[in-house]
């Protein structure tokens, strides 16, 4: 069955929830009713993201993240640490933190993998091709499936040079980094060839820009919950590990419908 990995931003500039969980009590509440909702894992993010980001300092992102990280672990639920900084990594995997989830797949901070081999931790890599602030400066592709696949298994030989075996990586293929429209369905097609590979496979939809291709330009963030809980089914039924959304209750709805249609949820 698929998991649900509930999104738990503590910054002030998400794109879907910017602001409202910078509180590190209200971040905790959210994330404990995600975790009532169906989330499996709860993953903390303390650095945007979002198209035209600029890069947050270390120090700032473990203020905003430590606090929340080892709340939840403490209260033994499953915590995953979104962040491309090795420090923070290292600092959230001593509060308790059992993934890290780096976008970046490690190209973002060289030091990252070593950081998590030397812990007990899985990683999360994600397909990147740069940073935020120039999102879509490497969106070119001449065949994304392959492309994806390709720099994926490129940045596991590297995790697995730092010391890091695929049954500790969860392979991401990064919907909405360096994709524009698109290439971003492109890539959804490609899930069964990613889940091929070996390790376990996570994506990641929710309420991101390419589901207007679908919706409407105008589709405002707070309408996309549907749409990513159709994606997750399908990326459910392509095999994957884990989704990754901000409405878990009605992605955990979706994915029960579809579990039940296939016979593998009897309540
Ligand atoms: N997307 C965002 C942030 N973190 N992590 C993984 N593994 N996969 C993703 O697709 C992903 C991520 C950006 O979305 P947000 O600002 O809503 O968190």
């Amino acid at each position: 069955m698929t998991l649900v990995m509930g999104i738990v931003n503590v910054t002030p500039d998400s794109f879907s929830d910017g602001g409202r969980f910078v509180d590190p009590d209200a971040a905790i509440a959210h994330a404990r009713h995600l975790h009532e909702q169906g989330a499996a894992i709860l993953d903390i993010g303390g650095e945007s993201t979002r198209p035209g980001a600029e890069r947050v300092a270390p120090r700032v992102e473990q203020e905003r993240v430590l606090p929340v990280v080892t709340a939840l672990a403490d209260a033994g639920l499953t915590v995953s640490i979104d962040t491309m900084n090795a420090d923070t990594a290292a600092a959230a995997v001593r509060a308790g933190a059992r993934i890290v989830n780096d976008v970046s797949g490690g190209l973002a901070d060289p030091e990252l993998f070593a950081a998590v081999a030397a812990t007990d931790a899985e990683v999360v890599l994600g397909h990147w091709r740069g940073p935020s602030a120039d999102m879509y400066a490497g969106a070119r592709y001449d065949d994304v499936a392959r492309e994806l696949a390709d720099e994926l298994l490129t940045r596991m030989a590297d995790a697995a040079a730092a010391g890091l075996a695929p049954d500790r990586i969860v392979l991401d293929p990064g919907i909405g980094f360096g994709k524009r429209g698109v290439q971003n369905w492109d890539a959804l097609r490609a899930l069964p060839q990613l889940v091929g590979i070996g390790p376990r496979v996570l994506v990641g939809t929710s309420r991101k820009r390419f589901l207007t291709d679908a919706l409407g330009a105008d589709a405002s963030v707070a309408r996309r919950d549907l749409a990513t809980a159709v994606t997750s089914v399908l990326a459910a039924q392509a095999g994957v590990w884990a989704v990754r959304v901000h409405d878990v209750g009605a992605t955990r709805d979706a994915l029960r419908v579809g579990e039940c249609w296939e016979g593998a949820w009897t309540p």
